[in-house]
């Protein structure tokens, strides 16, 4: 089997949790690579459901999980979650959580930034999570950012501090914040990085080691492509790379590291925070797809916005991703509707496109061309085989094939992991 790496294709919460514990369970070494605590990811295993925000899934089964340099840390949040694993009766120790000393922390000024601007955007709004990811990658581009190794030299942080503080005091100050305590921030960092230093490493070599060994790595990715930095709905995306090619540069292997991308998409289209959204329905169907689909976000409770597949941005994000497959997941939450629609393509300004437009602008006017299949009666829920799913329900995915031009692998039922077809 080759290394994959799982990938959300849309705006996230495709149900990447379910899928990469069941590869979870085949894989050596699970590794996170870009992101923080803004994923959130729930795994059933028997009766236990557990909730992961920054830690890789593989941590739950036993399997060694790392967190790349790609994924910014805050290392409060990182205690907390492996306090309530540990609470679930989950082994977390540094032989089974490793954690690239090159990730920047997410910092507590980072969170208030990050809300002080949302607070302060009106319509402007991202919609964040409001955990300090955005303002800590910032500082990382800007160089400005203390990392999981200086944690190991606190004493010596002085330059790299005045750096930063000259940088944030000035932000802070256009919100009447009062500038950052140094001292304060010191004394909050000698104490957490007893916690975190422990797991710290230079995780690249262990990586590099593992992978000569032909153990099998699974790359978990975060959010979903339509949320990447360069090719998202920008600006209403979040402050990463989401896509499959950030699996090379988030971990320190090349990208010839990488064999199978599997992409994560839903049957229907949701979305979480503001920004647009072509195919959302803001009505009857909407509401229908959001009941059966329990669409209200993992991290932060919101309910999710919810419309019809919209194949354009799924051709799209399985062409920039480098998609080998997708896993088309809640395909049963479309039981029952007479018609299903897949958004084809859009009308801007009387032309008609085949790929989604780079302005914001332009991405807020188009309008979907839409296909309407007949829908179909029976339940698909927990269907196991190809032979269970209704004619129509197969007609449906091999148009989504077709239009998106990728193949679809999988097919996930329910959030049962017996619940899922192997397509080929
Ligand atoms: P941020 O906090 O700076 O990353 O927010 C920027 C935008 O990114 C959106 N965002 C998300 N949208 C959906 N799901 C997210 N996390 C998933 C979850 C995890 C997953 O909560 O279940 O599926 O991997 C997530 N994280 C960020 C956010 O709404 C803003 O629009
Ligand atoms: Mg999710």
């Amino acid at each position: 089997m080759a290394n994959v790496a799982v990938i959300g294709a849309q705006w996230g919460d495709e149900g990447k949790g379910k899928i990469v514990d069941w590869l979870a369970e085949r894989a050596d070494v699970v590794v996170r690579f870009q992101g923080g605590h803004n994923a959130g990811h729930t795994l059933v295993v028997g009766e236990k459901v557990y909730k992961l925000s920054l830690l890789p899934s593989g941590i739950v089964r036993g399997t060694p999980s790392v967190i790349g340099n790609g994924v910014v840390l805050d290392p409060w949040a990182l205690k907390a979650e492996v306090e309530k694993l540990r609470g679930q009766g989950v082994e977390v120790t540094p032989d089974t959580l490793k954690i690239a000393d090159t990730c920047p922390l997410i910092l507590p000024f980072h969170r208030d930034l990050d809300g002080l601007r949302e607070d302060a955007s009106g319509s402007g709004k991202i919609g964040t999570t409001r955990r300090g990811i955005g303002p800590a990658y910032e500082d990382k581009v800007g160089r400005r950012a203390i990392r999981v190794c200086d944690l190991a030299h606190l004493d010596d942080l002085g330059p790299q501090l005045d750096r930063l503080a000259a940088h944030h005091d000035a932000l802070r100050a256009g919100f009447g914040e009062p500038p950052i305590d140094r001292a304060a921030l010191v004394e909050e960092l000698r104490e957490i990085a007893g916690f975190v230093l422990p797991f710290a490493e230079p995780v690249w070599r262990m990586l590099h080691e593992a992978r000569g060994r032909g153990r099998r790595i699974l790359f978990e990715g975060a959010q979903g492509v339509l949320l990447d930095i360069d090719h998202g709905t920008y600006p209403f995306v979040t402050s990463s790379n989401t896509v499959a090619g950030t699996a090379a540069a988030g971990t320190g292997l090349g990208p010839n590291a990488v064999g199978f991308v599997l992409g994560i998409a839903k049957a229907y289209t949701t979305r979480v925070g503001s920004g647009p959204f072509p195919t959302e329905q803001d009505n009857e169907t909407g509401e229908r797809l959001g009941t059966r689909g329990h669409e209200f976000g993992t991290v932060t409770g919101r309910k999710r916005r919810c419309g019809w597949l919209d194949a354009v941005l799924l051709r799209q994000s399985a062409a920039v991703s480098g998609i080998t497959g997708i896993a088309l997941t809640k395909i049963d939450v479309l039981d029952g509707f007479e018609t299903v629609s897949i958004c084809t393509g859009y009308r801007l300004r009387g032309e008609t496109l085949d790929y989604y437009p780079s302005n914001a602008q332009d991405q807020a006017a188009v309008e979907p061309v839409y296909e309407t299949m007949p829908g179909w009666s029976e339940s698909t829920a927990g269907a196991r085989s190809w032979a269970d799913l209704p004619a129509q329900a197969i007609k449906y995915i091999r148009r989504i094939e077709e239009l998106i031009q990728c193949p679809v692998a999988l097919v996930s039922t329910s959030p049962e992991r017996d619940d899922t077809i192997l397509v080929r």
